[in-house]
């Protein structure tokens, strides 16, 4: 039930168009990170541990500043790691119940850099902004792999993966 509240839940229509003949109204998906993602033993709640990630409930303001009051975040990684095994597990997020059409695809307020893919196989570096524009989704699910990876030097802390947004763009 938690699942299905937590991706139904976040179907909102950001505002509706009067121009009579403009397509549907402009539509977001908000996908929890903790409902969609496994494997649920990938973390650990409020505590930190160098091969768990952390679902992070207690933070000051949290309400204001994460989707649903809390986030997932990461270990924080001192340097690289060669493997994706290495760390935390991998996440996989399995966002369902998506209409067909075309979609933008971004996570909010990482901070500092996730490893992330789209097939478990090929990873690369993310910080926020678009991660996929225009993707074509038609059979109703989109899936992203998550982890922990890429090491933030200059200002060493977690990387957070709150919640995946799809913002429709086109039929
Ligand atoms: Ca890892």
């Amino acid at each position: 039930m938690r699942r299905w509240l937590g991706a139904c839940g976040g179907l909102v229509a950001l505002g509706c168009s009067l121009h009579l003949g403009r397509a549907a109204a402009p539509v977001e998906l908000r996908f929890e990170a903790e409902v969609v993602s496994t494997p649920a033993d990938g973390w650990l709640r409020d505590q930190d541990r160098p091969d768990k990630w952390c679902l992070w409930t207690t933070e000051p303001e949290a309400a204001k500043k994460r989707s649903g009051a809390q986030t997932l975040k990461t270990p924080v990684v001192v340097e690289d790691r060669a493997r994706p095994e290495d760390g935390a597990p991998v996440l996989r997020a399995h966002c369902t119940g998506i209409p067909a059409g075309q979609w933008d695809v971004e996570l909010p307020a990482v901070v500092r850099l996730l490893a992330i893919s789209l097939d478990g196989r090929t990873w690369r570096p993310y910080r926020g902004g678009p991660l996929a524009r225009g993707l074509r989704i038609d059979q109703g699910t989109f899936d992203l792999w998550v982890d922990d990876r890429y090491a933030w030097p200059d200002h060493p802390g977690p990387a957070y993966f709150d919640c995946v947004i799809l913002r429709r763009v086109g039929d």
